[in-house]
């Protein structure tokens, strides 16, 4: 079974005006789609064919950069969509509230630290929020397609939140202006879906 492009859980215009909708069918019908699809021409008549893309994944480093690249990117574009809502929480939900609290000090301090990483990424790649083998909560980075899951990365753990600080994901709407995109990102995250999977990696 080859890998199919996964239909967004809203509209494309379900995040205006945080990010817009001509973003979101560009970046979801045409960059997701085209890492799909060259996905599934890397694997196919491969060994690797009929893994699942968890396998895919975490194996990357020692598959082949078609895969750890384009694998990366529709692992990473699917729980990017899912990590995203317009539905308005009053406030966190209480388990990832006390986790963020416990390890970074506060709300505030964690967004900092976020907001960095996101931004000190250099060129391409994407910011996360993980929780590591050991139950800890901690910020950190990956470039390119890679994420917390792959062999390859430096900090490893099971991704709760991430951000895609390639260009393609906020250049239409700001530009050069990452930093905003950023400070928009805060608006549409959510915090159910990153409650849940905080609850079901510990
Ligand atoms: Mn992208």
């Amino acid at each position: 079974m080859a890998f199919i492009l996964p239909a967004l859980p809203y509209a494309y215009d379900a995040l205006e005006p945080f990010i817009d909708t001509t973003t979101m069918q560009i970046h979801h019908g045409k960059h997701h789609q085209a890492y799909v699809d060259n996905l599934n021409k890397a694997i196919a008549g491969t060994a690797n064919e009929g893994k699942s893309l968890e396998e895919l994944v975490k194996a990357a480093g020692s598959i082949s950069p078609a895969v750890r690249n384009n694998g990366g990117g529709h692992w990473n574009h699917t729980f990017f969509w899912e990590s995203l809502t317009n539905k308005k929480l009053d406030k966190l939900p209480g388990h990832i509230a006390g986790g963020i609290n416990l390890i970074f000090g506060s709300f505030d301090a964690f967004k900092e630290k976020f907001a960095n990483a996101a931004m000190t990424r250099f060129g391409s790649g994407w910011a996360w929020l993980i929780v590591t083998s050991d139950g800890k909560l901690e910020v950190t980075s990956t470039p390119n397609q890679d994420n917390p899951l792959m062999d390859v990365a430096e900090h490893k753990g099971t991704p709760l939140l991430g951000v895609d600080v390639w260009e393609h994901a906020y250049y239409l709407k700001y530009q050069n202006k990452r930093a905003d995109y950023l400070a928009a990102f805060w608006n549409i995250i959510n915090w159910e879906k990153v409650d849940q999977r905080y609850a079901e990696a510990k």
